[in-house]
């Protein structure tokens, strides 16, 4: 990986007063690696143009222009049969999905973790691989950890309760740098910026009765256990708890949790409620930015609503005009999910022959790049069955987009739902992927049905196999 990483500085040097763009995946991991590779070009003074793209599809790849060097970050081996318009010229791809086989490029140095021995399903981002080029460039570039490991975050890479592999050196010279600190905590969410119970609420993976989407449970649950919610006017958060308090809880959650979960499933519950939480100590001590998670989140915002280039600001330091526009931002996209949830709630889902699968559609009803979100959601609702993957679609012009999600129990245990919907898209003559708890694909509208079963067939499968080893 080095050494790629070494042949990619060498052309980046190469192109040093050359005209030189950044080609990158619209999600929060592609965003991280593009912020990273910019920084570092810009470091070395280099100038550069930067662009966020869905999938290199062959109309989409039409659309980039040719510079005297390409980099593409977090996409591109997937599709190297569609970038034929770049051969012959210089050109970077440093990703981390599976790569597809390519000869006859002399010019292409193609950075993946899959092709030096690395999972990079696992183990490093897209944002990681463009941060190894960086650090390569130059060891000042440490500090970039940081964004690589909101990439790795964004891309659910923590699914374990912590990073692991690769990420975990990464994490590493995040913390030699000083930008990051790694703590062991309740895996809340909003640990910087709740109050304790609202972070409670929103915990539903696993779900946990009296707790999970309840407001009133969530203080009866503090007051029986002795906590304080509020000292004086202030609302303590999960980070002001005490270590004795944060072990009270966490006993707690997880005795509860393991009356609602099937038993088959019950080992994998206390590695959702405690592990590994990363902090930028950059940030404000308050800030949405603090906490890695919550970082990753914003900057996934941005580009589900196709403003990657807010989130690529932010990453890159703005925290002025940018960071006040992903506020605004990040205020609708709190009123699309009510919208959304809204119109689950009235419309409720279906479900899959078998049972497998519960899904519903959103057509004329949800943005594709957002049905995902609502998903997500939707696993932690009332009228979704928890324990089982949900998938969200919608319609468009004779083009079926599904976007699909499971508890990271079902994970644990051994599902990959990427690897199901790949499968189940193929099958039916379309197109899927993404990561273990979500994921997403395209068939033409008319083999919907098919797919669907299809794809319960994938999963039914995929729950039988036994469980990815713990590390
Ligand atoms: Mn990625």
């Amino acid at each position: 990986m080095l050494e790629l990483a070494r042949r990619s500085t060498d052309l980046i040097r190469k192109h040093r007063n050359d005209s030189v763009s950044v080609i990158s995946h619209m999600d929060a991991d592609g965003v991280c690696a593009a912020a990273i590779m910019s920084k570092a070009l810009e470091r070395l003074e280099i100038e550069h143009r930067v662009r966020f793209v869905h999938m290199l599809y062959q109309d989409v790849v039409e659309t980039l222009d040719w510079d005297d060097l390409v980099i593409f970050t977090d996409l591109g081996s997937s599709q190297l049969h569609n970038l034929q318009k770049f051969k012959g010229g210089d050109t970077i791809v440093a990703d981390h999905h599976l790569p597809e086989a390519h000869d006859g490029w002399p010019e292409l140095v193609h950075v993946n973790a899959h092709l030096c021995g690395i999972d990079g399903v696992h183990e490093i981002s897209g944002a990681g691989v463009a941060y190894l080029i960086a650090k390569e460039l130059d060891q000042k570039n440490v500090a970039l950890s940081a964004l690589a490991i909101v990439g790795a975050t964004g891309d659910i890479q923590n699914a374990w309760g912590k990073l692991r592999g690769f990420n975990r050196q990464i994490l590493q010279d995040g913390v030699d740098a000083g930008v990051v600190s790694r703590e062991t905590d309740l895996l809340l969410y909003g640990r910087h910026t709740r109050p304790i119970f609202r972070a409670l609420e929103t915990f539903t993976d696993p779900p946990i009765p009296g707790v999970s989407n309840s407001t009133a449970g969530c203080i009866t649950l503090l007051k029986d256990l002795d906590i304080p919610y509020k000292v004086g006017q202030n609302w303590r958060r999960p980070i002001d708890l005490t270590g004795e308090e944060k072990r009270r809880l966490a006993t707690e959650l997880i005795a509860r949790a393991f009356m609602h979960v099937p038993e088959e499933l019950v080992r994998y519950v206390p590695s959702l409620v405690i592990g590994e939480a990363y902090s930028l100590l950059n940030e404000d001590e308050r800030s949405m930015l603090r906490d890695v998670d919550e970082f990753s989140t914003c900057i996934n915002s941005t580009a589900r609503h196709e403003q990657p280039l807010i989130g690529f600001e932010i990453c890159k330091g703005d925290r002025r005009v940018y960071y006040r526009a992903m506020l605004n931002l990040l205020r609708y996209h709190r009123r699309c999910i009510a919208d959304g949830m809204g119109f689950i709630e009235q419309e409720g889902l279906m479900h899959t022959p078998r049972g497998y699968l519960q899904y519903f559609d959103g057509t004329g009803v949800l943005k594709e790049t957002f049905v995902g979100t609502i998903a997500n959601l939707t696993l932690g609702h009332r009228t979704c069955d928890p324990y089982k993957p949900i998938a969200g679609i919608v319609r468009e012009r004779g083009v079926a987009k599904i976007s699909a999600r499971c508890s990271k129990l079902l994970f644990l245990k051994g599902l990959d739902l990427a690897g199901a919907i790949r499968n189940a898209a193929k099958a039916v003559g379309g197109e899927g992927g993404g990561h273990a708890v979500a994921c997403g694909a395209q068939v033409e509208e008319e083999r919907i049905q098919d797919f669907l079963c299809k794809f319960e067939d994938e999963v039914a499968a995929g729950l039988g196999r036994p469980s990815v080893p713990q590390v």
